[in-house]
């Protein structure tokens, strides 16, 4: 049976991801992890060539193709999953979809590639839109807003429109507020405590705060590895404002504190 959210389990084929950077980055151990991850319960796998983190250096977009299509290709034919792409190139999305992909994940919401939007229409895929502050160079500079949770929403719904306008049906647009892109501490939490807010856009609501900085910041947890917990009740405070989609590294372990939290939440509602 259906459950009430979505596990989106990460798969960072990188060098220099923040918390895993390097563990998955040869394509034989991104491939056997990406179908751990759909065996742990996790719907969609997305696949990224490209640190996101403050000031990771950017990636050719030969080299992103190179690390990115063969593991898709591979984990496309998964049954378990679908397969998204981690991407805000227009041909590394396009060779994505190519080799099996049905989701694209842009960080910038097709504002670094507007031609994104058509693709992604075109390819009827589904689409995450991320709210970030500036880039990742300068996105954590001294962020500021007037009202973090309307000034998002304001994005979104902006960036929304954009898609539909070039054809992408309302249903496959997703918006995610975009935890710890040009945001201090303050506004991941209010961002996170007005989750309501965000879906009553009206779209499926993608929460991203897996094993992030301000988890260690408010509890002290250096390794990222360790920041499962903090990562789960976060994530679970949100599935009870809404959100749909959680990403994740750690599946298994937001797998089962998410499925607890949904039948509390909704004892008439679907169990695996
Ligand atoms: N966070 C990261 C990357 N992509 N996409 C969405 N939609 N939402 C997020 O919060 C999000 C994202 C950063 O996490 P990770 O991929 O583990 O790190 P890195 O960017 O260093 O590869």
């Amino acid at each position: 049976m259906a459950l009430p959210f979505e596990i989106m389990g990460v798969v960072n084929v990188t060098p220099d991801s923040f918390s895993d950077g390097g563990e998955w980055f040869e394509r034989d151990a991104a491939v056997a992890h990406g179908l751990e991850l759909a065996a742990e319960g996790a719907t969609i796998l997305d696949v990224g060539g490209e640190s996101t983190r403050p000031h990771a250096l950017p990636v050719l977009e030969e080299e992103e193709l190179l690390r990115t299509a063969p593991v898709v290709r591979i984990l496309a034919r998964s049954p378990r999953a679908i397969v998204s792409i981690d991407t805000t190139k227009l041909a590394v999305a396009e060779a994505a979809l190519d080799a099996g992909a049905r989701y694209v994940n842009d960080v910038t919401a097709f504002r670094d590639a507007p031609e994104l939007a058509g693709l992604v229409a075109d390819r009827r895929a589904r689409c995450c839109l991320m709210h970030m502050l500036g880039d990742p160079r300068t996105m954590q500079e001294n962020p500021r807003y007037d009202d973090v949770v309307d000034d998002v929403k304001a994005f979104l719904w902006e960036r929304a429109e954009f898609a539909v306008r070039e054809g992408v049906p309302e249903e496959l647009i997703d918006v995610d507020p975009g935890i710890g892109f040009g945001k201090t501490l303050e506004h991941n939490l209010e961002l996170l405590r007005r989750t309501d807010e965000i879906v009553a856009l009206g779209f499926n609501v993608v929460i991203g705060v897996s094993r992030k900085s301000f988890i260690h910041r408010l509890a002290d947890v250096p390794d990222p590895h360790d920041r499962a917990p903090g990562t789960i009740a976060a994530n679970v405070l949100a599935l009870e404002r809404g959100a749909r989609v959680f990403r994740v590294h750690d599946v298994a372990e937001s797998r089962q504190a998410l499925t607890v939290a949904a039948a509390t939440l909704d004892p008439d509602g679907a169990r695996p």
